[in-house]
This record gives C-alpha cells, sequence and structure tokens, in this order.
C-alpha cells in the first residue's frame, strides 16, 4: 500500500525486546514517500549493559538505507535511548537526515510537530538515574511478555495479549504519567501555533484530537508493534503491526498475505 508517510518509533535496535519481524512485515506492506523514524530507534543505554542483535534487526537497518537510497525521505529523530545523535542536528548522513525537530506539513495543510518527546517526560528529564531503573523494570516486563505470548500460542490461545500493555494500563501512576505527558506536549504544540504533534517515547500509541490539537504517539515496537501512516489526503491513521496468531499461522500456511487490518480488528478487544 502507498501511503504518503510514515511514522515509526521506538524500536529499540539492540535489545532483546525489539520485534523486528513485524516490523519488518509492516515495512514491506507499506510504501510512503516520507518515512520518519521518530527516536529510541538504537537503544544505545541498553547496548551498554548487553548487545542483543538478530539478523532481522540488521534487516530493518538495510532496508531503511535501502529506501532512503531509492529517494524516500527518511528522517531520523533522535531520542533519550539514541540521545548521542542529538549533536548531528541538521546533518545528512548519507540520505538520512537527523534532525532533533520537525514541522510536517500534511497533505492537508495541517501542521504537525514531530520530535521524540522525552523533554516533556518530567521523570526522565529530572531523575534520570529513576528513569534508568524504570527501563530495567519495563525491560523484564517486555521479556515477561515474550513467555506468555509463547504459553499462549503453545496452548493455541488465539490473539497477542501485552503484558507490559496490560500493567500500563492498569497501574494508576502509568496512567497519569500518560496523561501528564500528553498534557504536557498538548501544551507546547498550542504555544508554536502548530495544528498537532506527533511523538513517541511513552509506548502508548494513540490519535486524538484535544481543543482543536491533534495528538498523535506512533508507540513502539517492544510491545504495542503499532505505527502512524498519513494517507495521500492526509488522514493519519493507527496501524497495528501484528497478525492475530491463529491467523499468523493460517497465512504461514497458506503462504498468503492476508489484509492484516481487517484481520487483527476482531482482536483488539483485551484478553482477561
Ligand atoms: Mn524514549
Amino acid at each position: 500500500m502507498k501511503v504518503r508517510s510514515l511514522f515509526i518509533s521506538d524500536v529499540h535496535l539492540g535489545t532483546r525486546g525489539c520485534q523486528a519481524e513485524r516490523l519488518l512485515e509492516l515495512l514491506r506492506d507499506y510504501d510512503s514517500e516520507h518515512l520518519f523514524l521518530v527516536g529510541d530507534i538504537i537503544d544505545f543505554w541498553a547496548m551498554n549493559r548487553s548487545i542483543y542483535w538478530t539478523p532481522e534487526q540488521n534487516t530493518v537497518v538495510q532496508k531503511v538505507l535501502r529506501r532512503a537510497r531509492h529517494g524516500e525521505h527518511v528522517m531520523l529523530i533522535p531520542g533519550n535511548h539514541d540521545e548521542a545523535l542529538r549533536e548531528y542536528d541538521g546533518v545528512s548522513f548519507g540520505d538520512i537526515l537527523v534532525a532533533n525537530e520537525h514541522v510536517h506539513v500534511a497533505a492537508d495543510g495541517r501542521r504537525y510537530l514531530v520530535l521524540h518527546g522525552d523533554e516533556f517526560d518530567q521523570v526522565t528529564r529530572y531523575h534520570r538515574w529513576l528513569a534508568v531503573l524504570g527501563d530495567i523494570g519495563y525491560n523484564f516486563l517486555v521479556r515477561a511478555n515474550g513467555w506468555i505470548s509463547r504459553l499462549r500460542r503453545g496452548l493455541r490461545i488465539p490473539g497477542y495479549w501485552s503484558l507490559a500493555g496490560y500493567a500500563k494500563r492498569r497501574v494508576k501512576s502509568a496512567v497519569s504519567f500518560i496523561f501528564d505527558f500528553e498534557d504536557a506536549v498538548i501544551h507546547a504544540v498550542r504555544e508554536r501555533g502548530l495544528d498537532g504533534v506527533i511523538c513517541g517515547h511513552i509506548h502508548s500509541a494513540t490519535v486524538k484530537e484535544t481543543d482543536g490539537i491533534t495528538y498523535i504517539n506512533c508507540g513502539d515496537w517492544v510491545d504495542s508493534c503499532t505505527a502512524i501512516v498519513e494517507h495521500m489526503n492526509g488522514r493519519m491513521e493507527l496501524i497495528h503491526g501484528w497478525k492475530p496468531a491463529a491467523l499468523q499461522d493460517a497465512a504461514n500456511d497458506a503462504g498468503s498475505t492476508l489484509n492484516r487490518r481487517a484481520a487483527s480488528a476482531d482482536f483488539l478487544q483485551e484478553a482477561p
């Protein structure tokens, strides 16, 4: 499918949690004129502890480079896990432009601030040690996710269920953390006179409208596996990069490509 823009954040290459295979499927399914990598693409924090790099993660890097070479406008916006790249604001590496933030004008003329967003996260900004600690805890949840997924597959329970996602929705402090973050970002965008924002960082994907400001979060590729597409008319849509396990098996058996969105729609409700 051809779209105008594709926005992806929080891939966390270099970690065990990175779901590179699912991201590869998405990259295969969507051709775009603009590709925005909205921060935390390569996880240098985690790689300081230990490096986990798979052939699929290599392929992700190669596919992105290839798209840039073939004329797609690829922009890399650094996040806090790849903050070393922030020194290269405005520098082009081959066909990829690094920018700390960018104003994207959509096909419908609406102007969106594109940035990773960690500067609006009070925890990361003022208590770096706490952020690192939280990161280790979150990584544990994501790993536990992997065990649960395998167990569910073994028991032939359909669908995809994320423990980390569940925790984020149920733990009260996590919910208020997400609200505080969204409020801070929306406030900043309104001050700057823009129509909306496209960010990442908090691993909580959404497209929503608040008092005339469109708040969009790309989500992530360790847990929710989501991305944002801008259609040719400027409409922004949240897409899911995973297929329900049962249908995935069917698709593999038949060697066919299912319509991911149609297939996943029925399974979006939470398992208990
Ligand atoms: Mn981040």
